[in-house]
């Protein structure tokens, strides 16, 4: 490993999450092109379906650099894939062009993958390095890994959590999302998981709309567990504003009699607990993360079974999160959780 290494992989990060919210159920991967210290290129996925981030670096690079490539380092934050998915393997293009170099974060888990990229490199003579700020680049593929892996979406928790470490009181929600910074925040994480899960008490007493209106991004796909179809319609979530997954485990001659407007309706097998289910569901419907915004019976049925992946705990002292910080403009919003530090949020991952 190179000292510069680690200085261009974090470049590589920067890019990967600004396809934060467009790539999943792929991951978010960003990919750097170097010759002596020079950048001549740079990509990223920026969209399901579409190019690669190592396609996008190569078509970067002028075409007075293009010759320069052989003897370039091609950086990436993931593995280069090894497989045909929506596009053909990113070996191949690296093979083609002839990097001498590949600089790679962390491994696709993906089945066929898994290290076979890396493999295929080293067997073309390619010089490879891997585990270069592993741990933050997992982080980065961590969704995908865990829907690869596990066959369910990578789960995410947020509550709001007293001094004393208990979660807080329902009233008090409320006040730590009312400040500006804490509701664009709470808005630009619904743009980057594709869906968002409540419990049916939180749907009801809250009344929330879990879309996205303060963010750039698509709004989440809302998910709600009602055993018995006794939510009322009119709550904010049968809105229509985005697409809804209503789970249930009411008998078949219960029928929903919502506005039916983006509802869907969806029957869980009699007998088994509610929230594997849902998880494999959403995972059949290739969802591969979702946000879980309480409240607290959920999330305790999630910690329990231990299906979780991260939980955030946001300070919850009336209008912390809001005082003294100011919202920036929507454009430059991607700086402003560096205003926010370890008092605001508390980040955990599962062990
Ligand atoms: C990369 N670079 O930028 C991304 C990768 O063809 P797809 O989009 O269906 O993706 C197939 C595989 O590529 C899959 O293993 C996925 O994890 C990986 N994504 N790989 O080399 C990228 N987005
Ligand atoms: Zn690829």
């Amino acid at each position: 490993m190179r000292l510069s290494d680690e200085l261009f992989m974090r470049r590589c990060f920067e890019l990967a999450r600004l396809g934060a919210g467009s790539t999943a159920p792929n991951p978010m991967v960003g990919a750097v092109i170097c010759h002596q210290g020079r950048i001549l290129g740079e990509g990223y996925h920026q969209a399901y379906g579409q190019a690669h981030a190592e396609v996008n670096a190569v078509r970067s690079v002028s075409p007075a650099d293009r010759a320069l490539l052989p003897a370039s380092t091609l950086y990436v934050s993931l593995e280069p894939c090894n497989i045909y998915g929506n596009t053909p393997p990113c070996t191949d293009l690296v093979l083609k062009e002839g990097f001498s170099r590949v600089v790679v974060s962390s491994t696709d888990l993906t089945p066929g993958v898994q290290g076979s990229g890396l493999e295929r490199l080293r067997a073309a003579g390619v010089e490879v390095v891997t585990g270069v700020l592993a741990q933050e680049g997992q982080r980065l593929s961590a969704a995908r890994n865990t829907f690869v892996a596990l066959q369910r979406p990578y789960v995410l928790l947020k509550y709001a959590q007293s001094a004393d470490g208990f979660l807080a009181p329902l009233p008090k929600r409320q006040q730590w999302l009312s400040g500006p910074l804490a509701k664009r925040l709470v808005h630009k994480w619904r743009s980057e998981h594709p869906a968002i899960w409540v419990g049916a008490q939180t749907a009801r007493t809250d009344n929330p709309r879990l879309n996205n209106r303060f963010y750039y991004g698509p709004s989440p796909v809302r998910v709600v567990y009602d055993r018995d179809l006794s939510l009322p319609q009119e709550l904010n979530i049968f809105d229509g504003s985005s697409r809804t997954l209503l789970f249930t485990h009411a008998a078949e001659n219960i029928e929903w009699r919502g506005r039916s407007t983006g509802v869907e309706v969806i029957r869980l097998e009699e007998g088994a607990g509610y929230a594997p289910q849902v998880l494999r569901r959403l995972a059949e419907a290739k969802i591969s993360s979702v946000m879980v915004e309480g409240g607290a019976a959920l999330l305790a049925e999630l910690l329990g079974l231990g299906l979780w992946d991260e939980a955030l705990a946001l300070s919850s002292q009336e209008n912390y999160l809001g005082q003294g910080l100011k919202a920036p403009e929507i454009g430059t919003a991607p700086a402003f959780e560096a205003q926010l530090g370890p008092d605001h949020i508390a980040q955990y991952f599962r062990p």
